[in-house]
């Protein structure tokens, strides 16, 4: 046989991830880390084993089957490996317990664990997230009932009483705007309330509850009327008749993701709370699991360049290795120092999350929390989807290959910038953030990044693209179109001048002990531009689809 090519090597995602060990040690107290790091090694462990396991057999899907052999029917949905280790691993790692415990940490040690499991749970985080953000919902709510019957599910260690719950808002007619919603809630003889309608994307169809909109019977039309109903799917073992499945979603990525089509045929339902304003009441959930997009999408690009690096080292072309070529060299250090920016960005929208739920943020940091959630949704799914790609060129043809793991990369990365609202619907929503005290909170915390920085020259880069923004606002804020036409670009600038400053804060305290390579990321990253403002153009735009 003639030359092998050996294949890529994924290093140990917990004990080879500078970023993450330098962002831990910034931020925690050290009392902390000792329970944490067995976690975290015990994740980064178990996603070395996956890896290894998926090289080694052959991909499933989830298979729905309806109807028994008599007829009967049954909806049974048969899970993947990964996802039958779900409950058990999550629960032993207190992955979303840790989230609700107290203290303004809890919500970084989470997401530490959620980024190191991510890409070997295929996707099992996706409902996590959604559980999570329900029981955040449910907290806000205040309704004693249901924080008593849900949550201690919904956060338990033991597997046995572990729920996961979904999030039902899209239907057929709406995804980004649900205001149109036909699930109808309709109160029955005994006052139960039972929804009726038909849900289009339901990702936790395997779990026990759902955090529902639905429109009581008899309320007005648009999204205001519609309410936020608990639903419980389960009759003991066997799936409530009156939640049934259609069908599972044939999708680009996401493959072991059971996503269905349902529909509810009377399923027992409670209000969560007034029975109205279901999109604000459900809004927690939404940024919560944002937040969870973000640091998922941070964990693909991980993985993505973890495998290129790598394959770099251990691929000769031309003479010498792929790493030793300088412009291979100079691609995977461009990669790299965007990572590092989506990195501190998403982490510090979790660190930022624990100190507002814990109570010991300023109103200021519940202002940047505002804003930077979006923003980091929008930004590192995008950039997930780029990076990827990249690293999958970065193996030239073997990139394109199903069975070297790499090709799927990239098309579940394609789904970060659609799910939890797409690029533009995330950009609209921060300029909702941008209303308020969004701006100014930004402009602060930037400052306060920015003060330690011996990087004069990117500081100038920095609040040279914070001030454009500004005046950007200031120019077109006034005209709705015209505002709304750039909020992508305004996101993206934003977005790009929050990560700078934080690795800006990162280099000048890692730079005190002599770390040299997270200044190099910022130099790099400010080199790639901040500013992504675009001038809206009416005229040209409607020239342009015409
Ligand atoms: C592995 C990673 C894990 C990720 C989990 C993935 C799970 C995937 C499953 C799904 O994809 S579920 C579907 C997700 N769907 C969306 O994300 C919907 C996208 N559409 C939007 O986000 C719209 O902005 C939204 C439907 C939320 C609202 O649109 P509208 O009709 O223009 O709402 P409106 O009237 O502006 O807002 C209603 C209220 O909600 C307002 O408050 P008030 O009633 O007090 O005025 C808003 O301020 C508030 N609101 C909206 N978005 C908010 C928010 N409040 C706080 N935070 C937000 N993000």
């Amino acid at each position: 046989m003639g030359f092998l090519q050996e294949g890529p090597q994924l290093a140990h995602p917990w004990r080879s991830d500078r970023l993450l060990h330098d962002l831990l040690d910034r931020v925690l107290p050290a009392e902390r880390r000792a329970t944490l790091d067995a976690d975290l090694a015990a994740l980064g462990d178990y996603a070395q084993m996956a890896w290894q396991r998926a090289s080694e057999s052959t991909r499933r899907k989830p298979i729905l089957t309806q109807w028994d052999a008599w007829g009967r029917r049954v909806d049974r949905i048969e899970l993947t490996t990964a996802w039958q280790e779900g409950p058990q691993l999550t629960t032993r790692h207190a992955v979303l317990a840790a989230g609700h415990a107290p203290g303004e940490y809890a919500r970084l040690e989470e997401f530490a664990r959620v980024y190191l499991y991510h890409v070997a749970s295929e996707f099992y985080t996706c409902p996590l997230a959604m559980t999570d953000g329900a029981a955040t919902a449910i907290k806000a709510s205040g309704n004693a009932a249901l924080i008593e019957r849900a949550l201690p599910h919904f956060l338990s260690r033991d597997p046995a009483q572990f729920w996961l719950s979904g999030q039902w808002m899209t239907e057929n007619i709406g995804g980004s705007d649900v205001s149109h919603s036909e699930t109808v809630a309709r109160r029955d003889g005994d006052g139960q309330w039972r929804l009726h309608g038909r849900k289009w994307f339901s990702s936790a169809v395997v779990g026990e509850a759902a955090l529902a909109l639905a429109r009581p019977e008899g309320a007005g039309e648009g999204n205001a009327a519609l309410a936020l109903f608990y639903v419980e799917t389960m009759d003991g073992q066997r799936r409530k008749p009156e939640l049934i499945i259609d069908r599972l979603k044939d999708k680009l990525g996401t493959q072991e993701l059971p996503t269905a089509e349902i529909h509810l045929d009377g399923l027992p339902a409670w209000p969560v709370g007034e029975l109205a304003h279901g999109v604000r009441q459900v809004a927690p959930m939404l940024n919560v699991t944002r937040t969870w997009n973000a640091v998922c999408a941070v964990a693909s690009m991980a993985r993505a360049i973890s495998l290129a690096r790598d394959y770099a080292t251990r691929r000769q072309a031309f003479g010498r290795p792929l790493i030793e070529q300088p412009l291979h060299a100079q691609t995977l250090a461009d990669m790299q120092a965007e990572f590092e920016g989506a990195f501190a960005l998403a982490f510090e929208v979790a660190h930022l999350l624990g100190r507002v739920e814990s109570g010991a943020a300023t109103a200021h940091e519940a202002a940047l929390l505002r804003l930077l959630t979006p923003l980091a949704k929008l930004w590192t799914g995008k950039l997930a989807v780029k990076l990827c790609s990249e690293a999958l060129e970065s193996f030239g043809g073997a990139g394109y290959i199903e069975d070297t793991g790499l090709p799927q990369l990239l098309r579940d990365a394609q789904v970060y910038p659609i799910w939890e609202g797409t690029t533009n619907v995330l950009s609209l929503d921060s300029l909702r953030a941008l209303a308020g005290e969004g701006l100014a909170a930004l402009r602060l915390a930037v400052d306060g990044w920015l003060a330690g920085s011996d990087d004069a020259a990117a500081t100038t880069v920095i609040t040279g693209a914070l001030d454009a923004a500004t005046a950007h606002l200031d120019r077109h804020g006034a005209d709705r179109a015209s505002l709304e036409a750039g909020a992508r670009g305004l996101a993206f600038t934003l977005a790009r001048c929050a990560a700078a400053a934080l690795l800006a804060r990162q280099a000048a305290w890692s730079g005190r002990s002599g770390e040299r390579r997270p200044g190099a990321a910022l130099r790099r990253f400010v080199s790639h531009g901040l500013n992504r403002l675009i001038a809206p153009d009416a005229e040209d735009t409607g020239l342009l689809l015409g």
